[in-house]
């Protein structure tokens, strides 16, 4: 069976949970606690610490670097999702890259306001550690004093995707795309917490989201799929 080693919070761990679910697979999720990476590490062979990573029976499958998509490419072909059609090559790079850098921005760093609700109080010292050395001493206060900036900065950030989805259902095309399950990975991370909601400004991007909440292949036409 397919499993999922991950944390619950982290943007790009939603991503590939809700393509597994999407899929109709059955899969098992592991969780790791944030500072502790040692079974990433051990079962990646010493190449790699992040989250998330997959093991398919004796394979073991990790990004090679922060735009690779090798788990979602390899879960697309195993399963046949058809989330990389060709028609879109290039152009879904442009956009994930976006995605995964400043939607994911604002979105994990309003989520990381509420770090202590979620974060396991024995992991406590390590995520802040971390946090606090990747992006400076009082990162997280700061965030939190900045909160209502860092709304607006997402909302505007997320204008493009409700431009989109006023013309079609799905970001790029009438079915979903890789693009749809990455960008609501980074806002099932920012509503997480459960402190927000979606912006009310974006009306099709809400009615997209609850769309793709409990999507499933088996929802989306066949003959769509392959034409
Ligand atoms: N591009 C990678 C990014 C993965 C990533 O940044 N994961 C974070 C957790 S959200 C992580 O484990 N970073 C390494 C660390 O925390 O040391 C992907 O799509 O999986």
């Amino acid at each position: 069976m397919i499993e999922l080693i991950q944390f619950s919070w982290s943007p790009f761990c939603l991503v590939q949970r809700r393509i597994l679910d999407y899929s109709g697979v059955r899969f098992k999720l592991t969780n790791i606690p944030n500072p502790d990476r040692t079974l990433v590490w051990r079962l990646t062979r010493q190449r790699y610490y992040g989250v998330p990573i997959l093991r398919d029976g004796r394979t073991v499958v990790f990004e090679t670097d922060d735009d690779s998509q090798v788990i979602a490419k390899y879960l697309d072909a195993k399963l046949q999702l058809d989330l990389f059609p060709k028609q879109f090559h290039g152009v879904d790079r442009v956009l994930w890259r976006f995605i995964e850098d400043q939607v994911e921005g604002a979105c994990f760093r309003l989520n990381d306001i509420y770090w202590r609700e979620f974060v396991p109080k024995v992991d406590q010292l390590g995520f802040l550690r971390h946090k606090e050395r990747k992006f400076g001493r009082g990162c997280l206060d700061q965030w939190r004093a900045h909160q209502a900036e860092w709304l607006e900065n997402l909302t505007k950030q997320l204008t493009p995707y409700e431009c989109m989805l006023a013309q079609r259902p799905f970001l790029l095309r009438a079915e979903p795309h890789f693009i749809d399950f990455d960008l609501w990975g980074m806002l099932a991370c920012f509503l997480q917490s459960g402190h927000y909601q979606m912006p009310a400004v974006h009306t099709c991007l809400q009615a997209w989201h609850r769309r793709m909440l409990h999507l499933k292949k088996a929802d989306v036409p066949s003959e769509k799929l392959h034409s």
